[in-house]
């Protein structure tokens, strides 16, 4: 079948349905050659009040600072201090510690479900450096770096990952779904991307209020597809919201590419059309990720309203213990990801400036492991997975209702009969 337009034959058939690509498919070789990647130092860093078509360029392009050689160089070049950048190296090898480890103790049963964010570590961990202790934090569950750096001990996260009589959730969430009010973090939440406009919300309020304390919140690239980003994103621009809104594409969603959920550009370029300042940051330099969110800080304190954050790394690991990667992507895929390793990155850089060397980089490794263990024998003390003490069944039905229901009462009553 044929139509016409002005007089020419053309088919009607023509449109092609688009099926976004993979960066590599089991058995393929891993190329990130078409990934444009500006050099360190490249681009300018705006003032506070820019407009957000102003931020076109750093929506497209990326805040890079750390060079090939490790050294910090141009306009977002922050100012910390060579005892600041250990804190930061020494809560990123932590939290890799950490994970390892409960990694481990998953696949020998000891807990039921583990997510790591390994190669990731720099995203949590400089942007919660960055921010204030009164600031809120609504995370995902790879941000684990944030409880790291706000203090929270690890035998209570331990604790609540296995569900023991010290579960401060009492036994009623997922391993790694972390709430801790003292902390100002957030209940992280299985239901992808509610926490978005409830950043905007608490936000919105906190301006209302005449407080100066921002929200910050997270989400995964695949979870930018969720309505609730779009809903959030709009009230945080018309309300002008104190809020860092950051997407960290980490390249994949479960098995699902990025390419699913990017439209084709970048996730920051989204940002400029709902009018919020938007940048795009290599989420494997610290001091990168540190400069962009003190600047977005800064411009919430400041009256200017939301910055919109892609940070750009790489999920190094599978998903979440029941996930195994080699089913959908090549397997040299994280050794071919041109932004490196975060925390090789900040070593580099230490050491370059003389602060730090080989031998108290493994020292501090083996240090940090040895705690960890120490924390774990600690948090199984307080009860294990199979053979408790957990929390008492009937103990769900406490804190959710100032006064319990009437038939809620007798659930409880009968559970109380039974045990
Ligand atoms: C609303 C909703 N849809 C789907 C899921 C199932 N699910 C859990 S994690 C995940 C992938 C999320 O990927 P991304 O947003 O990129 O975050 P990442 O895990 O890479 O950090 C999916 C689809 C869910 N928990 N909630
Ligand atoms: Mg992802």
């Amino acid at each position: 079948m044929t139509n016409s337009v002005d007089g020419a034959a053309v088919s009607a058939y023509a449109s092609k349905l688009h099926i976004p690509r993979a960066s590599s498919r089991p058995g393929e070789t891993s190329d990130f050659q078409s990934l444009a990647i500006p050099p360190a130092g490249s681009l300018r860093q705006p003032p506070l009040d820019v407009s957000p078509q102003d931020t076109a360029d750093l929506a497209h392009g990326m805040v890079r600072v750390l060079d090939d050689e490790g050294r910090a160089v141009g306009a977002w070049a922050p100012e910390l201090t060579p005892r600041q950048l250990r804190a930061g190296l020494r809560h990123m090898l932590h939290v890799r510690a950490y994970d390892e480890r409960m990694f481990r103790m998953q696949r020998q049963g000891k807990l039921s479900f583990y997510m790591k964010c390994t190669g990731e570590e720099a995203v949590a961990v400089a942007q919660a450096m960055a921010l204030e202790d009164g600031d809120m934090l609504f995370p995902t569950y790879r941000q684990q770096g944030l409880l790291f750096v706000r203090g929270r001990p690890l035998v209570d996260m331990m604790c609540h990952c296995i569900s023991n009589a010290g579960d401060n959730l009492k036994g009623r969430q997922m391993p790694v779904f972390y709430s801790w009010k003292q902390g100002n973090f957030f209940s992280i939440s299985g239901n992808l991307a509610t926490q978005y406009s409830q950043a905007v919300g608490w936000a919105m309020a906190s301006a209302y209020k005449g407080e100066d304390h921002i929200a910050a919140a997270w989400v995964g690239d695949g979870s930018t597809a969720e309505a609730d980003v779009h809903n959030a994103m709009l009230f945080a621009a018309t309300y002008r919201a104190p809020v860092l809104l950051n997407v960290v594409n980490n390249q994949w969603a479960i098995s699902t590419p990025q390419s699913f959920a990017s439209t084709g550009t970048t996730f920051a370029a989204r940002g400029l059309g709902f009018n919020i300042p938007s940048l795009r940051v290599d989420g494997n330099d610290f001091l990168a990720v540190y400069a962009v969110t003190r600047w977005a800080a800064a411009r919430a304190r400041a009256g200017h309203g939301p910055t919109f954050v892609e940070l750009f790394t790489y999920r190094v690991e599978g998903h979440s213990t029941s996930d195994n990667p080699a089913g959908y992507r090549s397997s040299d895929e994280a050794a071919a990801w041109p932004l490196g390793d975060p925390i090789e990155r900040l070593k580099q850089h230490l050491v370059n400036l003389g602060e730090w060397s080989d031998e108290q980089h493994t020292a501090l490794a083996a240090e940090l492991q040895a705690s960890v263990a120490g924390d774990w024998k600690r948090a199984i003390a307080l009860g294990t997975l199979e053979d408790g003490p957990h929390w008492p069944v009937e103990s769900m039905f406490e804190d959710v209702f100032k006064e319990i229901p009437e038939h809620l009462r007798r659930q409880q009553e009968k559970v109380r009969a039974k045990s």
